[in-house]
């Protein structure tokens, strides 16, 4: 067993996502607040350029978002290929809690936002601009494991990149309640085709949540998560007796296993949080962590790999 309340997201940079979502929690507010609030903070910073403002265009210069939230019940909402709109979680959430559906997509995801009340602004920052601009001299789209790390926790032999190459934020809370829900959201692969959709608003693939087993939720190659429903397969393998880490080894085990070839360019990985607070998460390489916040603290853990 594990702690409660506990929140936990993907990678380094969740650390602060996770302070915002345990202001709610530590008010003995329901973790489906808290992983809005996490979710939120990622996506209102401009210096990440991969969730929310200030996220990499499409390879037409287009940002377009991604997320998903979903609570303990059932209850699902995402929103896909989302324009001009900060907060896409906080759309996925309306989209639960305001329609008899759960995914709205491109221009019917902006027009449902509006009427709803949400500030319309231009996404496109002049950093990113000018990184997609660099990106066109040679338009070559290759996927580059763990620029999601931050310099602070930097190891020598990690890529270049630093604070500015943020990712995707995959969150899962257990309230005080007992209650676990979860949320991700992202601007996707840089450089995508316009149109594109992850796995980050797909329920069971970038995030799953099922009160009487546990949670979990996919940073990484989207297209690798889709193949196998990755974050439904953590829950499922958690529901039959495996640890959280054990369950997202498997997964990854699962991913690895349908390429014959090892791939230095693919990342994919995993975190899970079963009802009980216990936590775990497994990797495809090397540099994959994820941020924990409990009421004994916060941590950063280096996720064991299986290269
Ligand atoms: C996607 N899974 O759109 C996301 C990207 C990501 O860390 O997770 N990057 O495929």
């Amino acid at each position: 067993p594990g702690d409660r309340p506990i929140v936990i997201s993907t990678w380094d940079f969740g650390d602060a996502a996770n302070a915002a979502a345990w202001n709610v929690l530590a008010a003995e507010g329901s973790a489906l607040d808290a992983v809005e609030a996490g979710a939120r903070v990622p996506e209102a910073d401009p210096d990440n350029h991969t969730v929310g403002l200030g996220g990499y265009p499409d390879r037409d210069g287009h940002v377009t978002l991604d997320a998903c939230i979903m609570a303990h019940d059932g209850r699902l909402g995402a929103v896909a290929c989302l324009e001009d709109i900060v907060h896409a979680v906080s759309v996925a959430r309306r989209v639960m809690e305001h329609t008899p559906h759960v995914l709205l997509v491109g221009d019917g995801a902006l027009q449902f936002a509006l009427a709803q009340g949400f500030p319309r602004q231009d996404l496109l920052t002049p950093a990113a601009e000018q990184a997609w601009r660099e990106w066109l001299k040679t338009a070559e789209y290759r996927p580059q494991p763990n620029i999601e790390r931050s310099n602070r926790y930097r190891m020598p032999g990690d890529l270049p990149g630093g604070a500015t190459n943020h990712d995707t934020i995959g969150i899962l809370a257990l309230d005080g309640s007992g209650h676990l829900a979860g949320a991700c959201t992202t601007s996707g692969m840089a450089f995508k085709m316009r149109g594109r959709v992850g796995d980050s608003p797909i329920s069971g693939a970038g995030l799953f949540v099922d009160g009487e087993v546990g949670a979990a939720t996919a940073t990484g190659v989207g297209e690798e998560c889709l193949r196998i429903c990755g974050s439904h397969t953590v829950v499922e393998l958690m529901r039959h007796g495996r640890t959280p880490e054990e369950a997202c080894r498997e997964a990854v085990e699962r991913i690895a296993r349908r390429h014959r070839v090892p791939r230095d360019d693919l990342q994919m990985a995993f975190v899970a949080l079963r009802n009980d607070g216990a936590v775990g998460g497994y990797a495809l390489q090397p540099g994959f962590n994820y941020a924990v916040r409990t009421a004994a603290g916060s941590r950063v853990v280096e996720a064991p790999s299986l290269r």
